[in-house]
Protein backbone atom coordinates (compact mmCIF):
# COMPACT_ATOMS: atom_id res chain seq x y z
CA UNK A 1 0.00 0.00 0.00
CA UNK A 2 0.57 3.54 -0.69
CA UNK A 3 1.89 5.84 2.22
CA UNK A 4 -0.10 9.05 1.64
CA UNK A 5 2.09 12.40 1.80
CA UNK A 6 1.16 16.03 2.48
CA UNK A 7 3.90 19.01 1.89
CA UNK A 8 3.66 21.83 3.20
CA UNK A 9 5.90 24.72 2.59
CA UNK A 10 6.41 27.44 5.43
CA UNK A 11 7.44 30.40 3.04
CA UNK A 12 6.29 34.13 3.16
CA UNK A 13 7.75 34.60 -0.26
CA UNK A 14 6.74 31.31 -1.52
CA UNK A 15 3.74 31.79 -0.52
CA UNK A 16 3.22 34.91 -2.84
CA UNK A 17 4.64 33.24 -5.61
CA UNK A 18 7.86 35.03 -5.34
CA UNK A 19 10.45 32.02 -5.11
CA UNK A 20 10.07 28.77 -6.64
CA UNK A 21 9.36 25.60 -4.02
CA UNK A 22 12.55 23.51 -5.33
CA UNK A 23 12.39 22.08 -1.33
CA UNK A 24 9.16 21.21 -1.92
CA UNK A 25 9.72 19.59 -5.29
CA UNK A 26 12.83 17.42 -3.45
CA UNK A 27 10.25 15.90 -0.86
CA UNK A 28 8.05 14.89 -3.83
CA UNK A 29 11.18 12.81 -5.14
CA UNK A 30 12.31 11.46 -1.84
CA UNK A 31 9.34 10.10 -0.21
CA UNK A 32 8.58 8.13 -3.77
CA UNK A 33 11.84 5.99 -2.00
CA UNK A 34 9.39 4.61 0.53
CA UNK A 35 6.39 4.11 -1.84
CA UNK A 36 5.06 7.10 -0.84
CA UNK A 37 2.94 9.16 -2.98
CA UNK A 38 1.85 13.19 -2.07
CA UNK A 39 -1.47 13.99 -2.15
CA UNK A 40 -1.99 17.18 -0.73
CA UNK A 41 0.51 20.20 -1.55
CA UNK A 42 0.57 23.96 -0.02
CA UNK A 43 2.40 26.90 -0.02
CA UNK A 44 1.42 29.18 3.07
CA UNK A 45 3.37 32.06 4.92
CA UNK A 46 4.68 31.64 8.51
CA UNK A 47 1.65 32.44 10.47
CA UNK A 48 1.53 30.04 13.06
CA UNK A 49 -2.22 30.07 13.85
CA UNK A 50 -2.61 29.11 9.79
CA UNK A 51 0.25 26.32 9.86
CA UNK A 52 -1.63 24.69 12.87
CA UNK A 53 -4.79 24.90 10.59
CA UNK A 54 -2.90 23.06 7.64
CA UNK A 55 -1.60 20.47 9.84
CA UNK A 56 -4.61 20.11 11.42
CA UNK A 57 -6.75 19.79 8.09
CA UNK A 58 -3.90 17.30 6.73
CA UNK A 59 -4.51 14.87 9.54
CA UNK A 60 -7.91 15.04 10.62
CA UNK A 61 -9.74 15.69 7.60
CA UNK A 62 -7.17 14.10 4.88
CA UNK A 63 -5.98 11.58 6.95
CA UNK A 64 -2.66 11.44 5.49
CA UNK A 65 -0.02 8.71 7.05
CA UNK A 66 3.22 11.63 6.96
CA UNK A 67 3.21 15.29 7.00
CA UNK A 68 6.67 16.73 5.97
CA UNK A 69 6.94 20.83 6.43
CA UNK A 70 9.68 22.50 5.16
CA UNK A 71 10.97 26.04 6.61
CA UNK A 72 10.64 28.08 9.64
CA UNK A 73 12.47 25.91 11.52
CA UNK A 74 15.30 28.58 12.75
CA UNK A 75 15.79 31.59 14.84
CA UNK A 76 14.32 34.23 13.02
CA UNK A 77 11.51 35.86 14.18
CA UNK A 78 8.64 34.45 11.72
CA UNK A 79 9.84 31.00 12.33
CA UNK A 80 7.61 29.52 13.99
CA UNK A 81 6.85 25.90 12.28
CA UNK A 82 7.88 24.12 15.75
CA UNK A 83 5.60 26.00 17.85
CA UNK A 84 3.16 24.96 15.29
CA UNK A 85 3.82 21.47 14.96
CA UNK A 86 3.91 21.32 18.62
CA UNK A 87 0.90 22.62 19.70
CA UNK A 88 -0.92 19.62 17.38
CA UNK A 89 0.90 16.51 18.24
CA UNK A 90 -0.10 14.00 20.43
CA UNK A 91 3.00 12.92 20.99
CA UNK A 92 6.48 14.21 20.14
CA UNK A 93 9.12 11.43 18.22
CA UNK A 94 12.40 13.18 19.50
CA UNK A 95 15.03 10.42 18.32
CA UNK A 96 13.72 11.21 14.87
CA UNK A 97 14.51 15.00 15.02
CA UNK A 98 17.50 14.27 17.31
CA UNK A 99 18.84 11.62 14.61
CA UNK A 100 18.53 14.60 12.32
CA UNK A 101 20.53 17.62 14.02
CA UNK A 102 23.18 14.80 14.84
CA UNK A 103 23.45 13.53 11.09
CA UNK A 104 23.22 16.83 9.84
CA UNK A 105 26.26 18.32 12.33
CA UNK A 106 28.18 16.42 9.99
CA UNK A 107 27.42 18.45 7.24
CA UNK A 108 27.30 22.00 8.65
CA UNK A 109 27.43 23.28 11.99
CA UNK A 110 24.51 25.71 11.22
CA UNK A 111 22.67 22.18 11.25
CA UNK A 112 21.93 22.61 15.03
CA UNK A 113 20.16 25.71 14.70
CA UNK A 114 17.28 23.45 13.59
CA UNK A 115 14.76 23.71 15.99
CA UNK A 116 12.69 20.65 14.07
CA UNK A 117 9.91 18.70 15.47
CA UNK A 118 8.63 15.21 15.21
CA UNK A 119 5.57 13.86 16.25
CA UNK A 120 2.40 12.37 15.95
CA UNK A 121 -1.13 12.96 15.54
CA UNK A 122 -3.93 10.39 15.84
CA UNK A 123 -2.39 7.90 12.89
CA UNK A 124 -0.25 10.58 11.41
CA UNK A 125 3.23 11.38 11.67
CA UNK A 126 4.68 15.32 10.89
CA UNK A 127 8.24 15.89 10.91
CA UNK A 128 9.96 19.50 10.35
CA UNK A 129 12.40 19.49 7.77
CA UNK A 130 14.52 23.11 7.19
CA UNK A 131 13.63 25.62 4.52
CA UNK A 132 16.73 24.93 2.21
CA UNK A 133 16.98 22.50 -1.04
CA UNK A 134 20.33 21.40 0.84
CA UNK A 135 19.08 21.19 3.90
CA UNK A 136 15.55 19.19 2.97
CA UNK A 137 17.39 16.82 1.19
CA UNK A 138 20.39 16.09 3.90
CA UNK A 139 17.42 15.51 7.27
CA UNK A 140 15.06 13.86 5.35
CA UNK A 141 17.67 11.46 3.87
CA UNK A 142 18.39 10.52 7.68
CA UNK A 143 15.31 9.32 8.86
CA UNK A 144 13.13 8.56 5.71
CA UNK A 145 13.83 4.54 5.68
CA UNK A 146 12.88 4.33 9.46
CA UNK A 147 9.35 5.52 8.85
CA UNK A 148 7.25 3.03 7.07
CA UNK A 149 7.65 0.76 10.29
CA UNK A 150 6.95 4.12 12.44
CA UNK A 151 3.89 4.15 10.77
CA UNK A 152 3.22 0.72 11.21
CA UNK A 153 3.76 0.59 14.91
CA UNK A 154 1.16 4.12 14.96
CA UNK A 155 -1.41 2.63 12.95
N1 LIG B 1 20.67 20.83 7.96
C1 LIG B 1 21.32 20.30 6.93
N2 LIG B 1 21.44 18.98 6.89
N3 LIG B 1 21.84 21.04 5.92
C2 LIG B 1 21.72 22.40 5.94
O1 LIG B 1 22.20 23.03 4.98
N4 LIG B 1 20.85 24.39 7.14
C3 LIG B 1 20.75 24.89 8.51
C4 LIG B 1 19.82 24.10 9.41
N5 LIG B 1 19.83 22.69 9.09
C5 LIG B 1 21.02 23.02 7.02
C6 LIG B 1 20.50 22.18 8.04
C7 LIG B 1 20.47 26.31 8.63
S1 LIG B 1 21.61 27.34 7.87
C8 LIG B 1 19.44 26.83 9.39
S2 LIG B 1 19.32 28.48 9.70
C9 LIG B 1 18.44 25.92 10.02
O2 LIG B 1 18.52 24.62 9.45
C10 LIG B 1 17.01 26.43 9.98
O3 LIG B 1 16.55 26.55 8.67
P1 LIG B 1 15.10 27.15 8.32
O4 LIG B 1 14.91 28.39 9.13
O5 LIG B 1 15.12 27.38 6.86
O6 LIG B 1 14.06 26.13 8.69
CU1 LIG C 1 20.94 29.27 8.47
Amino acid sequence: MKLTVGVLTLSDKGSRGEREDISGKIIHEMVEKINGEVKYYDIIPDERELIEEYLIRYVDDYKLDLILTTGGTGLAKRDVTPEATLAVIDKEIPGLAEEMRRVSREKTPFALLSRAIAGSRKDSIIINLPGSPKGVRENLAAVIDILPHALEILQ
